[in-house]
């Protein structure tokens, strides 16, 4: 197996909704051992320790939640990503979705750099489509999509090094889209697999099918990994649970076919909230999810105890 530089970046985010907790993901991922799980596998580890949120002088908006502290996020971690990935293998420890505004706006620029494409893949119950004028909630987690696809009324927001167009974007895990998102995913051209589509075909088609396209466009691959992506069932700790997740085994299969691809180049770990879960469960869980990403076997994983 390759071995890696990799770096642990914390962006204890919680600006991207009103609940609050994300902000203590940094840290668990840490008491659960990320970096010695990784370590384990041969890899280097580089803790950068935790990001802070750029101060930004824009007044509160009156529908979208915390905006002038979004966009302070956004502008620093598109600049600590950058940085990233010309040294390694970044993981984005959030910190609530929003994050990955800047996150796939650093990696975008860093792929411009060097002249290749970026693909996202978007692991989520959600398809985090909404501009700042569809959200009902006005929660940016819910917007980061339609942020770095170059979709309208994030003006507020750095401009983007370089958009991704909408059909560099494969999403799996669906089963909660908004109206508005549905309306403007139907005109988009993103690989969607939604979780009717997993039960009747499995999570190994659609992805070999996408990993297929970025490998034939020699493209970069950013992974962008929502706890919600996962049943409630074994992953408690998110705000925004919804039932008939992937499985415990549906998400190692994705993160083993993603390893063996050898093309991811970034990995956001987010939405996790150390609050609601239970004896870090969930925790631990996204850590052994990010330990197949780099490379760990099935029969090599540790007996976990909690
Ligand atoms: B997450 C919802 N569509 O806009 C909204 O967890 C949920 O990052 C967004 O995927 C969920 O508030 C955002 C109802
Ligand atoms: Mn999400
Ligand atoms: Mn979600
Ligand atoms: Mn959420």
């Amino acid at each position: 197996m390759e071995l890696k530089d990799i770096i642990l970046v914390g962006a204890p985010m919680d600006a991207g909704k009103r609940r609050q907790g994300c902000r203590m993901g940094p840290d668990a991922y840490r008491v659960a051992g990320l970096d010695q799980a990784l370590s384990d596998l041969g890899h280097t580890i580089h803790d950068w320790g935790d990001v802070q949120a750029e101060i930004v002088d824009i007044p509160q908006h009156p529908h979208l939640f915390a905006l002038p502290e979004c966009v302070g996020w956004t502008r620093a971690l598109s600049k600590v990503a950058q940085d990233a990935a010309g040294q390694g293998i970044p993981i984005f420890m959030g910190g609530d979705h929003a994050l990955s505004m800047g996150t796939v706006a650093g990696m975008a620029a860093h792929a411009a750099r060097i002249d290749r494409p970026l693909f996202v893949l978007w692991l989520d119950a959600h398809s985090d489509f909404h501009t700042p004028d569809s959200t009902g909630s006005g929660n940016l987690h819910g917007t980061p999509v339609a942020y770095f696809t170059g979709r309208p009324g994030f003006e507020d927001f750095p401009p983007l090094p370089a958009v991704i167009p909408t059909d560099r974007v494969g999403m799996i895990g669906l089963r909660s889209v908004d109206p508005a998102e549905r309306a403007a995913l139907e005109h988009d051209r993103a690989m969607l697999a939604d979780m009717r589509s997993i039960d009747e075909n499995g999570i190994k088609a659609p992805l070999l099918a996408f990993l297929d396209r970025v490998r034939a466009e020699n493209a970069l691959l950013h992974v962008s990994l929502d706890v919600d992506f996962l049943d409630p069932a074994v992953a408690p700790a998110v705000g925004t649970t919804v039932p008939g997740g992937a499985t415990e085994r549906e998400a190692h299969l994705a993160m083993e076919l993603l390893h063996e691809s050898g093309l991811v180049c970034s990995l956001d770990l987010v939405e996790l909230n150390p609050f609601l879960d239970d004896r870090g469960r969930t925790a631990k869980l996204m850590v052994d999810l990010a330990a197949s990403l780099m490379g760990r076997r099935i029969f090599d994983r540790p007996t976990r105890s909690f």
